[in-house]
């Protein structure tokens, strides 16, 4: 597994500023930790963790051609690249490497809105991306002790973060970060 993940990485590195690279290899660590501490496979959570921002630097208009292509959800043309890189990048991951577990395609494709159920490795990406190493902003501490504690609490706390900072900056809110809020809000 050791050696799909170095020519996965090797592929990943040349689609995105070094900046973004670093982050994913952050990602990676960071969701190996909270796999282990909540009983999901570690090979699954670093596959998802390496491929889940390889869209992200893609052209946006290839993206749409993909979306119509993969007939994805249509109201994802109405969306930059911030919402489009999650679903572009499943289908790379599957189209390009192969990837067949919907687990880990679902982690990809979600991690930037979450939705309604999520499974442990979907939440585990989801934190991940928000609270690795490199990440730095108001609240991040206790976000990430928070991912030490309990992973449901943790996904709430950053999906909170998440919708905060969209109303903050006067962002559109895409209708499934919106149901992901809606569905974490109602549990408990
Ligand atoms: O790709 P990353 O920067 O590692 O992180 P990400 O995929 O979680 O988020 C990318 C950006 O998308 C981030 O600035 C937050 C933003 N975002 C998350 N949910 C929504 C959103 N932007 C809009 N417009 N609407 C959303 O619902
Ligand atoms: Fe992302
Ligand atoms: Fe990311």
């Amino acid at each position: 597994f050791m050696e799909r993940e170095q020519e996965i990485l090797q592929v990943v590195k040349e689609k995105m500023p070094e900046k973004r690279y670093i982050h994913t290899l952050g990602v990676r660590d960071t969701a190996v930790l909270l796999a282990k501490r909540y009983g999901v496979d570690t090979d699954a959570a670093i596959t998802a963790a390496i491929i889940h921002d390889i869209a992200k630097y893609a052209d946006v208009q290839w993206m749409r051609q993909v979306v119509r292509d993969h007939e994805l959800n249509p109201t994802l043309l109405q969306w930059g690249s911030e919402i489009l890189h999650g679903p572009v990048g499943a289908v790379i991951a599957k189209e390009q490497f192969g990837i067949e577990d919907e687990d880990i395609l679902n982690a990809i494709r979600y991690h930037t809105t979450g939705r309604v159920n999520m499974s442990k490795l979907e939440k585990i990406i989801y934190v991940a991306d928000m609270i690795e190493p490199n990440r730095q902003f108001e609240g991040v501490e206790r976000l990430r002790k928070l991912a030490e504690e309990n992973l449901d609490k943790a996904m709430k706390a950053c999906v909170k973060h998440t919708i905060s900072f969209l109303v903050a900056t006067e962002q559109c809110i895409y209708p499934l970060s919106i149901e992901c809020y809606n569905d974490l809000m109602r549990e408990e």
